[in-house]
């Protein structure tokens, strides 16, 4: 088994896995989102045009649930944010996730590729704006004062992930990359770990509670939750 570094820097891609015991659903789990819902018809463009006011919905019931419920960040998010915090070369968190999750554990160096519930943008003006409420067709820009041009500030199916020339970057430096609580089933996400071995230099790891459709392209895996795997993993790695 190789063994991990002890300096470089680290990329952690993370999935909705890793939020599941802050209380928040995972997509492909059997009681999961997409098993109540067509993400065709309310996580693509289409579905968008087609009927706005589902995908409100949709985004409303979750982006409530999260500024309203009683969710928090769990030990895994905090491991991540002292691992930014103690570890001698740079941690960067890509995140598909559009929870605030992660910042509110603390981690900083944070991109969140498919978007952030807790945003919303005018498709006129395009520059997202934190917005906790509902959304809806009614709803004016606070820029251009459109009507009915304001929506999620998320990524759909068809849409191209934010900042992927920096998680890029990221991947051809690394000295670690490890996968949490992802299916590995949406690219380019799912695609990173191939990014990082095309390199060879990488150490690769997945922590996941069942192995993801790219267990076997890792070169190291690790089955259990999350809020017990990544602490123990990260104190593993700055212990060394
Ligand atoms: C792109 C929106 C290119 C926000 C999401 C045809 C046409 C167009 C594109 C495609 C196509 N065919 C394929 C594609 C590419 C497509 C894709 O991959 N499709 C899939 C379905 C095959 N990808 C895209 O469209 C992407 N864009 O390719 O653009 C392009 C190029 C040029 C110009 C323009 C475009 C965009 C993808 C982003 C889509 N948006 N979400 C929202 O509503 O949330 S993706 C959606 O799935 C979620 O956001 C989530 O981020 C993502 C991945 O899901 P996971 O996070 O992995 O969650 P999942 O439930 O699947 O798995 C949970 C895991 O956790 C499991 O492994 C489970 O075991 C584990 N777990 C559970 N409990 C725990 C746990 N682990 C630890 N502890 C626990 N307790």
């Amino acid at each position: 088994m190789p063994a991990l570094p002890k300096e470089g820097s680290i990329v952690v891609l993370t999935g909705a896995g890793i939020s599941k015991e802050s209380g928040l659903d995972t997509f492909r789990d059997k009681d999961g989102i997409w098993s109540r819902v067509r993400l065709e018809d309310v996580a693509t463009p289409d579905g968008f045009r087609r009927d706005p006011a589902r995908v409100h919905a949709f985004y409303n019931a979750r982006r409530r649930s999260l500024a309203e419920g009683d969710i928090h960040p769990n030990p895994a998010h905090q491991a991540l944010a002292r691992l930014e915090m103690e570890w001698p070369g740079d941690v960067l968190v890509v995140t598909q996730n559009i929870d605030d999750l992660h910042e509110r554990a603390g981690s900083g160096n944070l991109i969140h590729m498919h978007g952030e519930l807790l945003k919303i943008r005018c498709q006129k003006c395009a520059s997202p704006f934190a917005w906790t409420g509902d959304l809806g067709l009614e709803d004016k820009c606070p820029d251009c004062h459109r009507v009915g041009s304001l929506r999620p500030h998320v990524v759909w199916f068809g849409e191209m992930p934010l900042d992927m020339e920096r998680i890029f970057e990221a991947l051809e430096d690394c000295a670690l990359f490890v996968s949490i609580g992802t299916s590995g089933h949406v690219y380019p996400a799912a695609g990173f770990v191939q990014t990082v071995r095309a390199r060879g230099r990488a150490h690769t790891v997945e922590l996941n509670l069942e192995p993801s459709e790219g267990a076997s392209l890792f070169r190291e895996t690790r089955m259990g939750p999350a809020s017990r795997l990544v602490p123990a993993f990260v104190e593993e790695l700055l212990s060394r």
